[in-house]
């Protein structure tokens, strides 16, 4: 009786901080009215995530009193939102305690959640794994245990800080471990089971806890936190992050240097995501009001990349980065719409549907919103096109997608891709950032201009599903 009260109290806890999110000014730390640790970033359309960790410790506690779970949000990377609690222990009814550090992977159209908590089972921490269908959420437990604990063949001598990463190929590979012990291992496409064996991976120098695994230009990075006097920190109580490199995702790795020094708080976890052409780490420090080392708190910067591949160490502000630097600003009303002064055409469209939704300037108010026509394209599968076409070139550099989902047989896509005429071919537009397939909101997809007289967007269904487009936006540069 006692469990299933503190669950029903971890559910309205879950319920009231859903309700009462509260917003935040641009500055660094990003959110003041908790604390909150661990944060691991996630872009998904025109919107930033930051999925963190809640520290509850008093003053005198010299412990981490962590229960839940927070999303962060913000649509400038300036000014950030807290969205409430999205999950907390009494998501995962197999485990007690210790919310530490967790990151949400995105898998057709689903949200993986991956978590360090204690499980009720022999040892101390394990891996998790909830899932929601958007990136708020609602998140349940997708395993109903952990999908790693003590019990599991070379798990790390202490299971904690998943990162999760899955390649173009649509392979996953999740990394984790504590007390300077790493581990690796393939993910099944379902994203809650392990595939092959857990494996020591080679070439993260001096690594302590902490990895965030991602890839630009074909490269393999793997951020982690370090606590060596080697350079890194002035005393092994503290931590810094060092990075490496692979071409393979499974490594092996080579050490690139640190990536952001010391912080003032002795953990340092950070991520890294690009937003809008611009790169950033979201790391944690003691610095918010009354913080201290169990009472963290996000902070987000500016990184930058060297024409070599190399990361220049991040510079830690008090005052956070400026509302999308050097970026197209995030609405998708900003800018000369030319959709609408196009010629749309496509790969299919179902009689009683119409591919004059897509570009009859329309502003959906949810993916099933028909108030202005929508395109669909059921009862077809796999890749799907639309496009349009211009008497002569335009300079186009940014797309907006309003997906439509008739919760039917249309569904929001796996993925998409823009792509433009060459002159000889239909190429992917160069630069592009990632193609959103969120519902209920515009996803704009950033790329260097390109002078075209037809621009597609290539569409590919999940599986079962055909999809569909309720507005297309395409922007001059
Ligand atoms: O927040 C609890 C633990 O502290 C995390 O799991 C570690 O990465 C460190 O930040």
């Amino acid at each position: 009786m006692r469990k299933r009260l503190a669950v029903i109290a971890g559910v309205v806890t879950l319920a009231a901080a859903v309700l009462f999110g509260a917003a935040a000014q641009a500055a660094n730390p990003v959110i003041t009215s908790i604390y909150t640790a661990d944060p691991a970033p996630l872009v998904v359309g025109n919107t930033m995530y930051v999925y963190t960790g809640r520290d509850e410790a008093s003053t005198s506690q010299q412990n981490f009193v962590m229960r839940e779970w927070h999303v962060l949000s913000s649509t400038d990377a300036a000014t950030w939102t807290d969205r409430g609690v999205r999950a907390n222990i009494a998501t995962f009814p197999w485990a007690g305690a210790d919310a530490w550090a967790s990151e949400v992977e995105p898998r057709n159209g689903r949200y993986y959640w991956y978590t360090s908590i204690n499980g009720n089972g022999p040892g101390w921490m394990n891996i998790g794994v909830a899932v929601g269908d958007s990136p708020l959420g609602p998140f349940t437990d997708a395993k109903g245990g952990p999908l790693i604990s003590d019990s599991t063949a070379n798990s790390s001598g202490l299971n904690i800080d998943p990162t999760v990463f899955v390649d173009d190929d649509g392979q996953a590979y999740m990394y984790w471990g504590g007390y300077w012990a790493p581990r690796a291992v393939r993910l099944a496409s379902n994203m809650i089971d392990t595939v092959g064996s857990v494996v020591t991976p080679q070439g993260l120098t001096n690594y302590w806890e902490a990895p965030f695994m991602f890839k630009r230009n074909g490269l393999y990075y793997m951020i982690y936190a370090a606590n060596d006097t080697n350079g890194c920190v002035t005393s092994s109580s503290y931590a810094c992050q060092r990075y490496a490199t692979a071409t393979n995702p499974m490594g092996p790795w080579t050490h690139r240097g640190i990536v952001l020094g010391q912080v003032s708080s002795t953990t340092n976890h950070a991520g890294v995501v690009e937003f809008n052409g611009q790169w950033y780490m979201v790391y944690h420090n003691a610095n918010a009001p009354g913080g201290g080392n169990f009472r963290r708190s996000v902070a987000v910067d500016q990184m930058f990349f060297n024409s070599d591949g190399t990361i220049q160490r991040v510079v830690q502000t008090t005052t956070g980065p400026p509302a999308n630097p050097g970026g197209p600003t995030n609405p998708p009303t900003s800018g000369t719409n030319l959709g609408p002064s196009a010629t749309a055409s496509t790969s299919y469209v179902s009689s009683w549907e119409s591919l004059a939704a897509i570009n009859n300037g329309g502003t959906p108010a949810t993916s099933q919103d028909r108030s202005n026509l929508a395109y669909g394209n059921w009862p077809q599968q796999g890749t799907q096109w639309i496009e349009y076409q211009w008497p002569s070139a335009r300079s186009i550099n940014r797309v907006a997608t309003y997906w439509f989902d008739d919760n039917q047989g249309i569904d929001l896509p796996a993925s998409c891709q823009v792509q433009h005429w060459n002159g000889s071919a239909y190429v992917a537009v160069p630069g592009q950032s990632a193609c959103g397939v969120a519902g209920n909101t515009f996803n704009s997809t950033t790329f260097t201009a390109v002078s075209t007289t037809r621009l597609r967007l290539s569409i590919t269904s999940r599986s079962g599903f055909s999809t569909g487009v309720l507005e297309w936006q395409a922007f001059q540069s």
